[in-house]
């Protein structure tokens, strides 16, 4: 039995070390140099080609190299194969990071004293907003982020499918609630898993129900915003500004509006990157599991899509 580690454009050879060094028999191939595809029984996917599963016919798991598993399972995905993806404490950590950090540039206007500073303008401005931030998805980066959050003193609100409770967060859950939620805050991060019911979500109806000039935060995915709606609803003001990590085309196309728009801020897909050394740890776990026969950690309930 040997796992193949299949992430197109990504140099996969320090996975294969971080793995090799915790379990030195493992027999791992990089796709798509595949010595023996039907001897392959587990893979590592990461944007897998669309015939991925065809040229792999033996698999009995796979995991997602992040913690996102919808690139997986928007191919035609075998229910019969076991899907996990990285439940992990740096993951949150980076992911937590890198919100917070949104929050504070959108409180303390950073991009306005950047472009002052470039014209050399004092213009301080004394009314700094109060900030209500509301999480879409209670998962384990929504929660690590609202925690966070909330630590520094925010009102935090949380919306997820099922009725979460957590001591940092006001949650809320399902369609009744939704637009209680939203009229709650001028913050809205989106940390929802790209589903069915999902993608599309981030539109124009949804930021109708938000306090007018909010901010959005997308660290999710990018088909889980109607882009056209984005850039209407920053038009008319009904909201302020939006910082943006992911995109319906990555990378963003030259051309895109988004580039050039002065209330969006954008970074490359980079909110919180896998660390290899811990997800390596989880992988290997999990495959010595799978070969004893016991049941692995941190798997996809497939009728959930997450
Ligand atoms: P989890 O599966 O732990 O949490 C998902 C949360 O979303 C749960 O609270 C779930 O509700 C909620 N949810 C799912 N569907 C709905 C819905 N229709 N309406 C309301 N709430 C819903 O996911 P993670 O926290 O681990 O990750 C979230 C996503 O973050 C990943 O799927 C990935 O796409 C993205 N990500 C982005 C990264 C980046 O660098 N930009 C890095 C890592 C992840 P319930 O609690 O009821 O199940
Ligand atoms: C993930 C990501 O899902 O990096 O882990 O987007």
């Amino acid at each position: 039995m040997s796992i193949a580690l299949v992430a197109v454009n990504r140099n996969m050879e320090p996975w294969r070390e971080a793995m090799l060094a915790i379990d030195p028999s493992l027999r791992i191939e990089i796709y798509p140099e595949i010595e023996n595809p039907e001897a392959i029984s587990a893979a590592v996917l990461w944007k897998p080609p669309a015939d991925i599963f065809d040229k792999l016919p033996n698999l009995q798991w796979v995991s997602s190299l992040g913690a996102g598993v919808d690139s997986i399972l928007r191919l035609d995905f075998n229910q019969n194969i076991l899907l996990t993806r990285i439940v992990d404490e740096e993951l949150a950590q980076g992911m937590t990071r890198t919100v917070v950090m949104a929050v504070l540039a959108w409180e303390n206007e950073l991009a306005k004293y950047l472009a002052d500073q470039r014209e050399k303008v004092w213009q301080p401005n004394l009314d700094k907003p109060k900030l209500a931030v509301g999480i879409l998805g209670l998962g384990h980066l929504g929660k690590a982020a609202g925690k966070a959050l909330s630590g520094l003193g925010y009102e935090v609100y949380g919306f997820s499918r099922s009725r979460r409770n957590d001591d940092h967060i006001e949650c809320f859950a399902g369609e009744n609630e939704i637009s209680t939620f939203l009229s709650k805050v001028n913050v809205v991060v989106c940390l929802l898993p790209l589903t069915d019911t999902t993608s599309g979500m981030l539109n124009h109806m949804l930021f109708q129900k938000m306090q007018a000039g909010s901010y959005l935060i997308n660290v999710a995915r990018g088909e889980q915003l109607v882009d056209e709606d984005l850039i209407r609803a920053l038009d008319e003001g009904l909201l302020g500004g939006a910082y943006l990590d992911v995109f319906n085309e990555e990378p963003l196309p030259p051309a895109h509006d988004f580039w050039n728009h002065p209330k969006i801020t954008i970074t490359p897909h980079v909110a919180s990157i896998t660390n290899i050394e811990s997800a390596a740890k989880q992988i290997v776990k999990n495959y010595q599991r799978l070969t004893k026969g016991e049941a692995l950690i941190n798997q996809v309930d497939l009728d959930r899509g997450y």
